[in-house]
């Protein structure tokens, strides 16, 4: 029954086992990787950012933000992020990509950005996606936390009603999972690039969700996207569309990524991690690695441009 769920590769875990792992790759790279608390989910869950940084001081370098699990089952992206962040770590100072984009600009990773809903999917309901926050005169839990930023709030492709999927929030930042990094990000105010993992469908999107008009800098970044996918691909043919969220997945406004390229992060990036449609939430525990490997070149090349831009 848990394997038929997708639960065989959490039944081990008690509450965020990711927690654990993030705390030991600090402690195996103490001068380079450190966690840092943002703030605290609804249920009171801390949530934690590894802080990957080279800066002597307090300098504030450019930075890149790399989210994962703003939707609690899209489990792939989770584990792709954690296995990113040891991967950051042990390539530094022996693969010349990281290692020169780690010395020019700082790289913070949220790997659990909806750490009740991730609770929540291990023991009670394996496909919940919003927060688990309460909604005053409704029987129904939780916000899309990806329809909760300040970015055309209520628009298209969001509800208004708490038992929806989609449904908005009560008004913009009302999540505190979004409110503390939408807190951490702007008291910072030097991210230049924000990439958030979903999952599933292959697709790798940037602005706008929230209108089918053209970003500003659209072309850039449809460039820099098709460099990414085709990286991506090079490891083992996975195979990637590109385009603008709206007209590549559908209308969505509230989004993360919208968000933060309406306030100065250019480069804003949705990966929708493996697969199409087959296993789709439930990917089996044996793609974890070979997803988080490919994207890794993907999320390489993002960050490769970003350096030099
Ligand atoms: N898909 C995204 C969602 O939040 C998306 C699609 C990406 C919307 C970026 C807006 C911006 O619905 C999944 N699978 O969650
Ligand atoms: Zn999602």
């Amino acid at each position: 029954f848990l394997k038929s769920q997708g639960l065989e590769y959490s039944v081990t875990i008690k509450d965020l086992q990711i927690y654990r792992e993030m705390d030991s790759i600090a402690g195996d790279f103490p001068e380079l990787a450190t966690r840092v608390k943002i703030g605290h989910s609804f249920e009171n869950r801390p949530m934690y950012v590894l802080k990957f940084s080279t800066a002597e001081g307090r300098q504030r370098r450019p930075a890149v933000w790399l989210n994962a699990g703003i939707h609690s089952r899209e489990w792939i992206s989770q584990a792709t992020a954690i296995w990113t962040a040891r991967k950051i770590a042990s390539d530094y100072g022996k693969d010349p990509a990281i290692t020169t984009i780690l010395e020019k600009m700082d790289i913070f990773l949220l790997p659990v950005a909806n750490p009740d809903g991730y609770v929540y999917t291990q023991t009670q309901n394996r496909l919940w996606r919003k927060t688990r926050s309460v909604n005053p005169g409704s029987p129904c839990i939780g916000a899309d936390p990806n329809r909760n930023w300040n970015a055309s709030f209520a628009g298209e492709g969001a509800s208004d009603n708490p038992c929806s999927e989609i449904y908005h929030g009560p008004h913009a930042n009302s999540e505190v999972e979004v409110k503390s990094v939408v807190d951490f990000i702007q008291e910072h105010g030097n991210f230049k690039c924000f990439i958030d993992l979903h999952s599933y469908s292959q697709l790798l999107m940037y602005p706008y969700g929230y209108t089918v008009k053209k970003a500003p800098d659209a072309d850039e970044l449809d460039e820099v996207a098709r460099r990414a996918a085709r990286a991506l691909a090079s490891l083992s043919g996975t195979t990637y569309q590109v385009g603008p969220t709206c007209t590549t997945v559908y209308p969505a406004s509230g989004s993360s990524v919208d968000w933060a390229y309406d306030h100065d992060i250019k480069y804003a990036f949705t990966f929708e991690l493996r697969d199409t449609g087959h296993y789709g939430f439930l990917l089996p525990a044996n793609q974890i690695i070979p997803t988080a490997e490919e994207t890794w070149l993907g999320l390489k090349t993002i960050m490769e441009h970003v350096r030099d831009n």
